[in-house]
């Protein structure tokens, strides 16, 4: 029996992505780096070291100017994320999470950002979730299945009995590698490996996810 579902955040919950972008893009112009929001879409769901490394496009920079940019970028992502309120949720994101949470199922957040806590607080979000697990909560970031065995075991929880919600492709990987099953959100081409797709959770409820999985 399918007993929580493990959200990422960007992307699924919220489109944290532009924000993302905009500060990638502004750190890039500073550093006269090549970048547009198609290189951007590469960076969904890639963690913050990792994102500047496929920016840098293995350009060689000592590691202090590296620490140095990766501040620059989250300072001003931290500028841009201050303007986030409930209004950011994604179409069909929070009547979902009631609808888990009022079946008696839970509800984790399976995050590669170590901002997740701020954003989920300023989507007013917070009690809709029985377990955190962010940027902070392990060290192999996706692909690696590590983030959501994280959320299982704060649920105190079997991977079977956790659904991973994600919109990146390094999501499902990271889920299937856990033997997790998965809910990809967007095209085929980039979610198609998870044991259900949808467009977008807009209109997904709870009876349509269960039912995707041959659970009902
Ligand atoms: P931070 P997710 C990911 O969030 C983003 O998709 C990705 O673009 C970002 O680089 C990563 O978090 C790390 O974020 O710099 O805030 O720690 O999709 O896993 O919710
Ligand atoms: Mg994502």
């Amino acid at each position: 029996m399918i007993q929580a579902f493990i959200f990422d955040l960007d992307g699924v919950l919220t489109d944290t992505a532009e924000y993302h972008y905009r500060g990638w893009k502004r750190l890039a112009d500073e550093e006269g780096l090549p970048f547009s929001r198609e290189d951007n879409e590469h960076l969904r769901g890639v963690p913050r070291r990792e994102s500047l490394m496929l920016i840098l496009k293995g350009r060689s920079y000592p590691e202090e100017k590296i620490l140095e940019m990766m501040e620059r970028k989250n300072n001003y992502y931290l500028d841009f994320i201050k303007e986030i309120s409930p209004r950011d949720l994604l179409p069909g994101a929070r009547e979902l999470l009631e609808e888990i949470h009022a079946s008696g199922r839970k509800n984790a957040l399976g995050s590669a950002s170590k901002n997740a806590p701020e954003v989920i607080d300023r989507l007013g979000i917070r009690d809709l979730f029985d377990a955190l697990s962010d940027g902070h909560s392990v060290e192999r970031q996706k692909p690696a299945p590590d983030l959501f065995l994280h959320a299982a075991a704060q649920l105190g929880l079997s991977v079977a009995d956790c659904v991973v919600v994600e919109d990146a492709a390094a999501g499902i990987e990271a889920a299937l590698a856990g033997g997790f099953r998965a809910v990809g959100l967007g095209p085929r081409e980039r979610v198609g490996q998870a044991q259900a797709v949808f467009p977008s959770l807009d209109g997904v409820h709870l009876a349509d996810l269960l039912k995707s999985l041959n659970e009902e």
